[in-house]
């Protein structure tokens, strides 16, 4: 089955690889391969340990190829010594001995769940490598950390913060690693290749590896990470703020229509006319968004989720129903939509932070309607809420109503809690030596349409790293040197960590894990990412990502990735408001 895929050549296979995948998998095989001592003050419950194999299962996602595969399932719980009623779960899948080819795959989370359930795991056994999601010991693979985050009102679970910010991925790893060489006979000299794959949530798990645990990891196939946290999940709010002040909530269809317009008018600026906005650079340099101002809109009345934006991770109070939306796009509706994108500016007109690009979604706008008074109104972001509720209030878990609240709050609230989360969430350390050092690898990508994590905060997080650990060189010095080992690819007209509905030509890097583990073990550097359309007219079509500084760029239908400094600099921001710095 895994033969499908031509990238990997036929690795040093085990001495276990003429067992089969049922003489690996039993309950007694995982005990006795229980690595005891792997980490000072944690006690593996030999007791808790499952293991089935599975056969034909069907695996579909965007970030591998579809498979048919078989491997061991293996769960077990551990616990760290001194803390009561503690117990963390962690599931393991093996491939069987034959496809096993010397590595391993920690996966992560999204929103705050610090696992994907199991639909992350397939990449591993894809790609020959046994593969591990943990539950952080937050009760079950299906309690997000927000649920057990508050002991009591005024005190957090510090043991379930820094599980969430770093710890839990760091144990999955040791625990993991030594129990798959056990299990598949490789000692201490052989190599087992540690790889990370996560997006969003996930994305910032990896990163917390990378810039902690050198070591560990040859390589992190990492998307849209949700890191510099305090700035990120305050800046869900900017929108809703935005709407407040200016005293307009626009019907969802009026976003959407600014939406629309602006993909249609900036879809042709990279040199190809494919419905996708490859280059919003080139878009906030010549588009005017003014110019949407009168434009027809038009949506049906619906009984689902409010609004167009149906991906929206927002709640929608009991699916409220909505009413034809039909009018056209106003002064207000641009001026509203113009700010959000501006980014969030304190009182005296300086930068605090950035925004989506033109031509993502307005998700976090997403107003709601309100049937007694046929008004569209304020609807709070949840995870911008949850932010400052649990984590600066300590409180509770939605935020209520946002009165009071001014730009400048925001710029507060952002500053208070990156000084007190710096060392867990934050996850935005610049100096990636020694990860370099032991010879890591990072292929990291971003939608360009992403309207959940700006696309700007993971170039400003490159950027960071290249003055950092390149500070005497020029910029194409630095960046060159930097893109050795480190890579950030944007994706033309991606959604947050997945193809964009509204551009459905556009591409998306669904062979990353398999381009990443082909860097790190054969040496081919993914010049451009291979990425594929999985969606619309042209689905199965193969495409480049640049790597960023580079932009891409079509003359007469060839693609060809090019340096603009003025498109460069529209992703750098500048953010004065804030008195200290912010990688
Ligand atoms: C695997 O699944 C396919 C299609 O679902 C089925 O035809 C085949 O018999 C299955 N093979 C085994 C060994 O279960
Ligand atoms: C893996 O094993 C655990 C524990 O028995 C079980 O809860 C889970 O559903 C299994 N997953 C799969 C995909 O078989
Ligand atoms: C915190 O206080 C709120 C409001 O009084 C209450 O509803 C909630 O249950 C409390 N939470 C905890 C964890 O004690
Ligand atoms: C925006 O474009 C999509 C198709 O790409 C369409 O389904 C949707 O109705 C349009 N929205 C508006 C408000 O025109
Ligand atoms: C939308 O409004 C315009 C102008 O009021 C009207 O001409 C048109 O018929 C309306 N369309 C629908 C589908 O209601
Ligand atoms: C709708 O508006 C009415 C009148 O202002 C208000 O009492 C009610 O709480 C609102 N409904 C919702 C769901 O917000
Ligand atoms: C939570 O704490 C904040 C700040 O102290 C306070 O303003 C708010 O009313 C509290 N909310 C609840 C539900 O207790
Ligand atoms: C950059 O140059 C300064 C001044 O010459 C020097 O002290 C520093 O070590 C250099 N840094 C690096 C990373 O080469
Ligand atoms: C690149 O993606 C195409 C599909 O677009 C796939 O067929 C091919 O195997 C991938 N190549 C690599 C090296 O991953
Ligand atoms: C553009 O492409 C067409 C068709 O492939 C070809 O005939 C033409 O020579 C090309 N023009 C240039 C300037 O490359
Ligand atoms: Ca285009």
């Amino acid at each position: 089955m895994i033969s499908s895929l031509p990238l990997l050549a036929a690795a040093s296979v085990a001495s276990a690889s003429s067992k089969s995948l049922s003489d690996i998998c039993s309950k007694s095989i995982a005990q006795a391969a229980l690595p005891s001592d792997i980490i000072q003050g944690i006690t593996l419950d030999s007791t808790s340990v499952t293991a089935a194999v599975v056969t034909n299962s069907s695996v579909s996602s965007d970030f591998f190829p579809d498979a048919i595969i078989d491997y061991c399932n293996v769960t077990f719980a551990y616990s760290h010594d001194g803390i009561a009623d503690d117990r963390v779960l962690l599931e393991i899948w093996l491939p069987a001995p034959s496809e096993f080819q010397n590595r391993w795959l920690s996966t992560g989370g999204g929103g705050l769940a610090i696992n994907s359930g199991d639909s992350s795991l397939p990449g591993g056994i894809i790609y020959g490598a046994a593969a591990g999601m943990t539950d952080g010991g937050f009760g079950s693979f299906s309690t997000n950390a927000d649920a057990v985050m508050l002991l009591a009102n005024g005190t957090l679970n510090y043991e379930t913060l820094y599980m969430f910010g770093y710890k839990a991925h760091w144990e999955l790893s040791k625990i993991g690693k030594q129990f798959t060489k056990n299990i598949f006979g490789l000692s201490d000299s052989q190599k087992l290749y540690s790889y990370y794959q996560g997006c969003s949530e996930g994305g910032r798990e990896g990163w917390s590896q990378v810039q902690r645990y050198a070591e560990e990891w040859d390589g992190a196939a990492i998307g849209a990470p949700a890191f510099r946290w305090s700035f990120q999940q305050t800046q869900h709010l900017y929108s809703n703020v935005v709407e407040q002040t200016l005293d307009y909530y626009p019907p969802p269809c009026e976003l959407e229509k600014i939406v629309n317009e602006t993909i249609a008018a900036c879809d042709p600026l990279d040199g190809k006319t494919d419905g996708v906005l490859s280059r919003s650079d080139l878009c906030m340099l010549h588009f005017d968004i003014e110019s949407t101002i009168g434009k027809l809109y038009y949506c049906a009345a619906s009984t689902g989720p409010s609004g167009p934006f149906k991906l929206s991770k927002r709640q929608s109070p009991g699916g409220s129903s909505t009413p034809v939306q039909n009018g056209t796009v106003s002064a207000k509706g641009v001026e509203v939509a113009k700010t959000i994108l501006n980014g969030l500016h304190d009182s005296e007109g300086r930068r605090a932070y950035f925004s989506y690009r033109p031509g993502a979604g307005f998700d976090d706008a997403q107003t709601q309607y309100n049937s007694t008074t046929g008004k569209w109104e304020l609807s709070i972001d949840q995870l911008g809420g949850e932010h400052i509720a649990l984590l600066i209030w300590k409180n509770g878990t939605t935020l209520d109503s946002l009165d009071g609240v001014t730009y400048d709050t925001l710029k507060e609230w952002m500053i208070s809690s990156m000084q007190e989360y710096y060392s867990t969430l934050q996850t935005v350390w610049p100096d990636l030596t020694p990860f370099h050092k032991a010879g890591g690898k990072v292929i990291h990508f971003h939608g360009e349409a992403d309207a959940s994590i700006p696309t700007a905060s993971s170039i400003r997080y490159w950027e960071s790293v290249r003055q950092v650990m390149y500070p005497n060189e020029s910029y194409t010095d630095g960046a060159n040197a930097l893109k050795e080992w480190y890579r950030v690819y944007t994706v033309p007209g991606a959604a947050h960590c997945s193809p964009n509905p509204l551009m459905p030509n556009g591409p998306w890097p669904q062979t990353s894990l398999g381009n990443l583990i082909d860097w790190v073990e054969n040496n081919v550097t993914p010049t451009t990412l291979n990425a594929t359309v999985l969606q619309g007219d042209n689905i199965g079509d193969n495409q480049q990502l640049c790597a960023y500084p580079l932009r891409p760029l079509w003359k007469n239908g060839t693609m060809d990735c090019v340096y603009d400094r003025a498109s460069i600099d529209t992703w750098n921001y500048d953010l004065d408001a804030i008195p200290v710095p912010v990688y």
